[in-house]
């Protein structure tokens, strides 16, 4: 059934010494010539190539062309038969044909106004040419282009240029994924980097004219990020230039291949007046991402697709770590925390649940998942928790030592662990083999001074999983004085049976335990826990993410009771009060310590405690909760928002981002009750995307943007980056019952390209993201979102079929609507001719 299996793993029974690329761009008929060396290292094997959509010229083994018989061509690849290749090694030779303006699902060679550009992760390279499309088999590259157009790159250093062509050697052996090509008319935004070692390295921006005063941030980003790698993990860039293209249709945010990343615009370009702090954070996070994918992921690869989260765990931990350290630590470790609990645990909690190392797939692209990528980061977090600093820094010095050049597992990852720290880490591997967030449940036992936390894990079956044995669990651990003294320091301790007990000896009083600090570990702690206690540990925890966690359950204990109707008051309002007037918390955490839980959170939450979600009343509680909040704080959120003003020249650094993001919370209470006076003042006087988009969002929750969102448009229609942020905050933030009506308008909107992925996202995204919206009593939100996706998916399937998670949670709602949201994944799935894509993703939600 075109499943493909880890157990069926073997390695390619060639070696490729080199490869010879000329490619001959046209729009409609590009001509690739290659030439691949390669060595036989198995007696008798037919050399099998990947190759989809190529129209083939001709082929030739060491210059001589082979006959009809010698090879077969299928649609999905080339086969040389056995008795047609030489004993010893030899050279291939085949000519393509391929169409990049026909490429409308923007992987392999495509177009992009104007622009040629690749992708080839995952498989993209066999679009381009007939090769051995997998990670495990890496060559050097050279690489002549010929078209007339000024800029002509691809990966490595460029080697020779002349009018419409240019050569480029990549002397590092990669896999095709990292391949790259890019021609267009572009302009760059140029500058140098001088690594550790006293090398000179060219660094260029490329994008389209007219964008380049919009670099400027990226490229400082880039220049931190070569720096960062090089003190922080001892990691030198290797080439004499490294080049970033700005592409404005890319299925996802970036890429990094060798020397060449490509970028969604999106994640390069901004301004003060078109980026908001947000954008900026993340540009930086994306760039210092690709960037150290050249150690992580580059000169260190995966030995096949199920190893993924080798390179994308560990990256993303790089990356998370570069943005604690540049900019606020704990703020940042809150706000991965949310992210990993909003779409991986809700993941993990679906029928799209799987292992962040898979051991069976159907089409790898719908594996880039927040499982491989933030599962895996935490995963990395929980090993240098386990090992220390030191530890988890001579794992490192003896990975890259180890194996560099070389395409690897998870197991020869843990190996690198286990050798440098002697520890044993076999329990731990269950992490990366098995689904599923473990639950673990605490009670604390007081005695003649000893306190006893007790544990007990379980992990809940996931779809081919029923059964999990015990996980090995760092749970970082504080004790605190009745008086808010830190009487016992984070410690981290190692839960590895189903039930373990933990005793502190010595104690004067009972303390305050605070359980998981820093979340050491991806797991959803169960805690019976008093209002009192929580609103102590909010006021007193030493711990950042631990005082914020506090406020969050207490949150989200007052939403599910007001959202199924419960007695229960659990005090959130009150216990606010001090974090509120803490002066010296950082504005942005208490911005944190402000925002609701989102509505897709109580709904799960209420589910985990065996209770069916009502979208509309939980809607209806948030925005009560909202209400009240900001009456019960109003003077001191007003006082806020006017002391939170950022006086000055923008600046997208942490600190006035801070400020400004409390300025917004506040604001969005407090528009609640002013009935959006202050964001209409803001949104007429703001200079920045920030502020605008802020009080925007709040003259659009309150149902007062008309006129907001009329003027927004009308200054921003020729910004595409900017309409984006149109399109996908009005339905975002719009009253629900509107939600899948406005979606309908919009979609007719002469600016909805719906084959720019960016805004099919915006569009789609922003439905999805209006929780009772999308989940509309009547099924209007999934009938409206499955016609699209139907439409979309033989332009783009990949797009399609990553859009199509907005349905992973629908099996826990009530009757009515599963059967409404399963009518529309089952008219999908009868689509004639769907892509691979959308039928396993499909398939799997329908389960
Ligand atoms: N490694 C890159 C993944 C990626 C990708 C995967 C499938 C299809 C299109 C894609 N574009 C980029 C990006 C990264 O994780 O850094
Ligand atoms: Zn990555």
């Amino acid at each position: 059934d075109g499943t493909i299996r880890l157990a069926d793993y073997t390695p390619y029974p060639f070696t490729l010494e080199r490869v010879t690329l000329r490619v001959r761009l046209a729009p409609r008929a590009t001509r690739v010539s290659a030439r691949l060396e390669l060595a036989p290292q198995v007696d008798g094997a037919a050399l099998v190539l990947d190759g989809e959509m190529l129209h083939l010229i001709s082929v030739a083994i060491d210059g001589a062309p082979l006959g009809p018989n010698d090879y077969r061509v299928t649609p999905t690849g080339l086969t040389i038969h056995p008795a047609a290749l030489p004993e010893g090694p030899f050279s291939l030779e085949t000519d393509v044909e391929i169409a990049p303006e026909a490429n409308t699902a923007l992987e392999g060679l495509y177009m992009s106004n104007g622009m040629y550009c690749t992708q080839c992760e995952a498989e993209g390279f066999r679009k381009i040419t007939y090769y051995p499309d997998r990670p495990d088999v890496m060559a050097p590259f050279r690489v002549r282009i010929e078209g007339d157009l000024p800029v002509l790159l691809s990966n490595g250093n460029p080697v020779a240029s002349g009018p419409g062509w240019a050569e480029w050697d990549d002397p590092w052996p990669k896999p095709a994924y990292l391949f790259a090509l890019v021609a267009g008319d572009l302009v760059a935004h140029s500058d140098s980097f001088t690594t550790q070692s006293g090398r000179e390295v060219a660094l260029n921006i490329y994008v389209r004219p007219g964008d380049e005063d919009r670099c400027a941030f990226a490229m400082e980003a880039l220049k931190r990020s070569m720096r960062w790698d090089e003190t922080e993990y001892g990691r030198e860039y290797d080439l004499d230039l490294f080049n970033i293209v700005a592409v404005d249709d890319f299925n996802m945010g970036a890429m990094e291949n060798k020397g060449l990343n490509i970028f969604n615009s999106k994640w390069v370009l901004a301004s003060p007046e078109t980026a908001t702090d947000k954008d900026y954070e993340r540009i930086e996070a994306i760039i210092a991402h690709e960037y150290f994918h050249n150690w992580t992921g580059n000169r260190i690869t995966c030995r096949d697709w199920f190893q993924l989260c080798l390179k994308e765990g560990l990256t993303v931990f790089r990356d998370q770590c570069f943005t604690a350290d540049l900019r606020l630590g704990p703020v940042k470790r809150i706000e991965d925390v949310m992210t990993l609990r909003a779409r991986q645990f809700r993941e993990d909690q679906g029928p799209l649940a799987h292992p962040p190392r898979p051991d069976h797939y159907k089409e790898i692209n719908n594996f880039y998942t927040a499982t491989v990528y933030e599962k895996g980061a935490e995963l990395v977090g929980m090993l240098k928790r386990l090992v220390g600093d030191e530890g988890y820094r001579k794992a490192l010095d003896l990975y890259f030592a180890r194996h560099d050049g070389q395409a690897c597992t998870i197991e020869d990852w843990l190996a690198v662990f286990e050798e440098a720290t002697g520890r044993d880490l076999a329990q731990f591997k269950h992490w990366y083999t098995d689904a599923g967030t473990p639950r673990v449940t605490v009670s604390e036992d007081w005695a003649d001074g000893r306190y006893t936390l007790t544990f007990e894990q379980s992990t809940p079956p996931t779809p081919g999983q029923p059964k999990k044995p015990p996980r090995h669990i760092p749970i970082t651990v504080g004790l605190l004085s009745p008086n808010g003294e830190e009487i016992v320091s984070s410690t981290v301790l190692e839960l590895t049976k189903t039930r373990e007990s933990f005793t502190f000896e010595g104690l004067g009083a009972k303390p305050v335990a605070s359980i998981l600090r820093d979340f050491s570990a991806p797991v959803v702690l169960d805690r019976k826990v008093s209002t009192t206690e929580r609103a102590f540990l909010l006021t007193h925890d030493t711990d950042p993410f631990n005082r914020w966690e506090a406020g969050r359950m207490l949150a989200r204990e007052c939403l599910m009771a007001r959202a199924t109707a419960g007695t229960a008051e659990p005090g959130y309002l009150e216990a606010l009060g001090p974090v509120l007037a803490d002066d010296d918390a950082d504005p942005a955490f208490r911005a944190l310590c402000l925002s609701l839980p989102g509505e897709d959170e109580i709904a799960q939450a209420l589910f985990d405690a065996g209770q069916t979600p009502d979208p509309d009343a939980i809607h209806e509680a948030r925005e009560t909760l909202a209400k009240d909040l900001a009456r019960a704080h109003e003077d001191r959120l007003a006082a806020l928002y006017d002391a939170m003003a950022v006086p000055g020249p923008y600046q997208p650094d942490a600190g006035p981002a801070g400020q400004r993001s409390l300025r917004l919370a506040a604001l969005g209470l407090l528009s609640r009750l002013d009935g959006g006076a202050r964001a209409e003042a803001l949104f007429a006087s703001a200079h920045n995307m920030t502020e605008s988009l802020g009080a925007l969002s709040s003259l659009i929750a309150q149902g007062r943007a008309e006129a907001a969102l009329a003027t927004f448009r009308a200054r921003w229609q020729g910004d595409r980056l900017v309409m984006d942020k149109w399109f996908m905050t009005q339905l975002a933030l719009c009253p629900p019952e509107t939600a899948p009506d406005l979606a309908r308008k919009l979609a007719d909107d002469p600016l909805f390209d719906w084959k720019n992925p960016n805004r099919f996202r915006a569009l789609m995204g922003g439905l999805a993201a209006n929780h009772a919206g999308f989940h509309r009593r009547d099924g209007a939100g999934y009938r409206f979102y499955a016609d699209w996706l139907i439409r979309l998916d033989p332009v783009n399937p990949q797009t399609a079929a990553r859009l199509s998670t907005a349905f992973e949670t629908w099996r826990r709602l009530d009757p009515a609507r599963q059967a409404l949201a399963r009518a529309a994944l089952e008219r999908i799935l009868g689509q004639e001719g769907l892509s691979r894509d959308l039928a396993e993703m499909t398939g799997r939600l329908l389960g």
